[in-house]
């Protein structure tokens, strides 16, 4: 039994929550073998079951909003299942040869519409509840503009003028070891932990619909075409993470992942120093545009409005 199956008994979360880590621990020990990890911190793992780790605020909300919801959605298609069953049985033509010849049941009626009311209005508090967080933005600590590009993301720090680079997938050729293959890229995205991070997004105004999410943060947003739409998380934790376009967006879609760092404050500021140099201003881009100096696709990204 590995140390996360364990803590995912060890009940760490209240009541809710803790029945389904169990639950989905026990199936996973029983279906897919107890040595995989049940679920990863920052990246998918194989037989993984149920989300990525949470390493944000909101992320903890949607896993346990997802948990109610597993185990309503439980109870009702086990009630409707053994409706079914009991009716199967008890009203068969040989077990019940003469039907009654009742059509209406105003008590009856009454509950299967109320009931069903009742329910929804439970599920709505908690959903209200994540979605006023998720639009609820906290004071930026740092703000990071992302724009949807094909194939790749640009990045701009909006704090650091100098600061603005593409990244790009990493080819299996190019991957280092222990890096993922297909969520890899050339340059990454580095925040600080424990920090509120707003990222303004976008796309290429000449290009298409584009989505800027990462699992771990539990961040999902579109990036429109000459629209901005922003997001925000504060991560908890120091690590790798990674995310995918999340928006059908043409023959590369699964091949422009983004990938974020998150470091401690002190090794964000050394890191601040750093990219300052290596992506300093590309002056040959004439529409203002600057890009990495190490980017392999140049200046051929460069084509955002002016
Ligand atoms: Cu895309």
């Amino acid at each position: 039994m590995n140390l996360r199956f364990k803590n995912k008994l060890g009940l760490k979360g209240l009541g809710s929550s803790a029945l389904v880590s169990a639950l989905s621990a026990f199936f996973g020990a029983v279906f897919f073998g107890s040595t995989g990890a049940l679920a990863a911190e920052g990246q998918p793992v194989d037989w993984q079951l149920g989300f990525q780790d949470s390493v944000t605020p909101i992320m903890d909300q949607i896993a346990e909003f997802h948990n109610l919801l597993l185990i309503i959605i439980t109870v009702i298609t086990l009630f409707v299942m053994a409706l079914l069953v009991y009716v199967i049985a008890r009203f068969n033509e040989k077990a019940n040869p003469v039907p009654s010849k009742t059509t209406h049941s105003t008590s009856l009626e009454f509950a299967w519409t109320v009931v069903p009311i009742l329910i929804l209005l439970v599920i709505s508090i908690p959903s209200w509840r994540l979605l006023s967080a998720q639009y609820t933005f906290p004071e930026a600590d740092v703000t990071i503009k992302a724009i949807g590009n094909q194939w790749n993301w640009d990045y701009e720090y909006s704090d650091h003028e100098d600061i603005s680079f593409t990244a790009s997938m990493k080819e299996d050729k190019e991957l280092e070891a222990g890096e993922p293959r297909l969520l890899s890229t050339d340059n990454v995205v580095v925040v600080p932990v424990n920090k509120v991070v707003h990222v303004l997004i976008t796309a290429d105004p000449a290009g298409v619909i584009h989505n800027w999410a990462v699992p771990s943060f539990g961040v999902k947003a579109d990036a429109v075409p000459g629209r901005v739409t922003r997001t925000w998380f504060k991560a908890r934790k120091t690590g790798m993470y990674y995310g995918q376009c999340s928006e059908l967006c043409g023959k590369d879609h699964a091949f422009m992942p983004i990938q974020v760092k998150v470091v401690t404050a002190k090794e964000y500021e050394k890191w601040l120093q750093w990219a300052k140099e290596e992506y300093a201003s590309n002056d040959s881009i004439d529409d203002g545009v600057k890009v990495a100096k190490n980017n392999a696709n140049g200046g051929l990204v460069a084509k955002l409005a002016k």
